[in-house]
């Protein structure tokens, strides 16, 4: 009987198949600003779809549950050691499937339920695992929340410390998914000294600029820091998490068996390979890249009369401010997929509008400039996007903006060994 075990996903699945196919013409044809995504290597996508998916491996190398795991133990092991490396950190654990999983787990490590915890609210740039009311930080822990001030857009320091003298946190997460600034975590560091906490960072939007040098490394100041793994460092999706040699075993234990099973050996393949890569001049020059795209693309929409929070930035992400004018987060969105942007509605500081609809726009350069694109390409795209959400655009200026975009694109290509089969 024929099987279906060694056909290709075209034959076997042709839907899925198909469907797989236009997402990467999606992704060759978009320009792509939302500033957590990024195009991993060619070789990565290899490793996270290979026969390591198979691998049952719960346990820690040398340490599993499941024979077999000599080859996995190795790549595992080599994943651990690229990492510290990378970041000059005491203990990594590798294994946190997301960045959701790494928060659990310094929660987890850290912390008792219920425990006070000080972290920047969702609404002024944190994340929902930083104790939002609806996620399980907020359910499990004693959440208090920081905000940036809204004439400036930047973290105040005197509200963190007030409010730290008031909450006693155990925790201070420092942090965002949507700050445009350098984070200073000396000030946090002073502040949890202060008050007897433990400092946490949150670093996922910032992971490839720090391992480039181009951000400040939270790793002198940090008891505890969490990531993702693809979003500036540009490797698979996934998640891990740092601590001091000394917190090593309450960390490993709050992953496993804490609250994972089995570790995904295939991913875990792919994060070594991304700790690797990130060690390379290229990926140096690639994230001092993407925070000077950040910069002209943030200077050309100021130039074309768009506000944005804070009045620019320093890292790879900035917020457009719509507040006060017609335009929404969500309509701006919508606008630019019309001509082959891809970006995000995003909730501001002082928003009045609801999450669904906001009076922001999030963009970020790390995709992009992955892909090629420099300070003239950033220059154009900043021009596309003013001409687009300033003029309340005709079908005919859309066309126009669309023809500009796709010149864009054409002129770096990307995933050129993947083109459809
Ligand atoms: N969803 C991510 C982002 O877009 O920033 C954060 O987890």
């Amino acid at each position: 009987m024929e099987s279906y075990a060694e056909e290709p996903l075209a034959q076997a699945d042709p839907v899925i198949s198909e469907l797989i196919k236009e997402e990467l013409e999606r992704q060759q044809h978009n320009i792509e600003l939302i500033a957590s995504e990024n195009f991993t290597p060619v070789a990565i996508l290899e490793a996270v779809g290979s026969v390591l998916t198979n691998k049952y491996a719960e346990g820690y190398p040398g340490k599993r549950y499941y024979g077999g795991c000599d080859r996995v133990d190795e790549i595992e092991a080599l994943a651990i050691d690229r990492a510290k490396a990378l970041y000059g950190a005491e203990h990594a654990n590798v294994q946190p499937h997301s960045g959701s999983t790494a928060n659990q787990a310094v929660y987890f490590a850290a912390l008792a339920p219920g425990d006070p915890v000080l972290a920047m609210s969702l609404a002024h740039g944190g994340h929902l695992t930083h104790g939002h009311s609806v996620n399980f930080s907020g359910r499990g822990y004693s959440f208090h929340h920081y905000g940036v001030n809204e004439s400036t857009g930047r973290i105040d320091f005197d509200e963190v410390r007030a409010k730290a003298r008031k909450s006693r946190p155990k925790l201070i997460v420092a942090g965002a998914s949507a700050y445009p600034r350098e984070l200073d975590f000396a000030a946090f560091r002073q502040i949890a000294d202060e008050v007897g906490a433990e400092l946490m960072v949150d670093m996922a939007h910032i992971a490839g600029l720090v391992a480039a040098g181009v951000h400040t490394s939270p790793f002198a100041f940090a008891d505890w820091v969490s990531t993702t793994t693809h979003k500036t460092l540009a490797g698979p999706r996934g998640g891990a998490c740092f601590c001091r040699r000394i917190n090593a075993s309450r960390l490993d234990k709050a992953v496993f068996p804490g609250l994972q099973g089995g570790p995904l050996e295939h991913v875990i393949a792919g994060k070594a390979v991304c700790f690797h890569l990130a060690a390379s001049d290229e990926f140096k020059a690639k994230q001092r890249r993407t925070v000077e795209n950040a910069a002209v693309l943030a200077e050309t929409l100021l130039e074309g009369g768009l506000k944005l929070v804070s009045g620019g930035t320093d890292n790879h992400l900035m917020l457009v401010d719509f507040r006060g004018t017609e335009m929404t987060g969500k309509h701006a969105q919508e606008l630019l997929d019309r001509v082959r942007i891809t970006a995000n509605k995003n909730s501001i500081p002082g928003d009045q509008r609801p999450p669904t609809v906001t009076s922001g726009l999030r963009l970020g350069t790390p995709a992009m400039t992955t892909r090629g694109f420099g300070p003239e390409e950033m220059r154009e795209v900043g021009r596309i996007i003013t001409e687009l959400l300033r003029e309340g655009p005709s079908e005919e200026k859309i066309a126009e903006l669309l023809l500009r975009s796709r010149a864009l694109t054409a002129a770096f290509p990307l995933y050129r060994s993947l083109t459809a089969k």
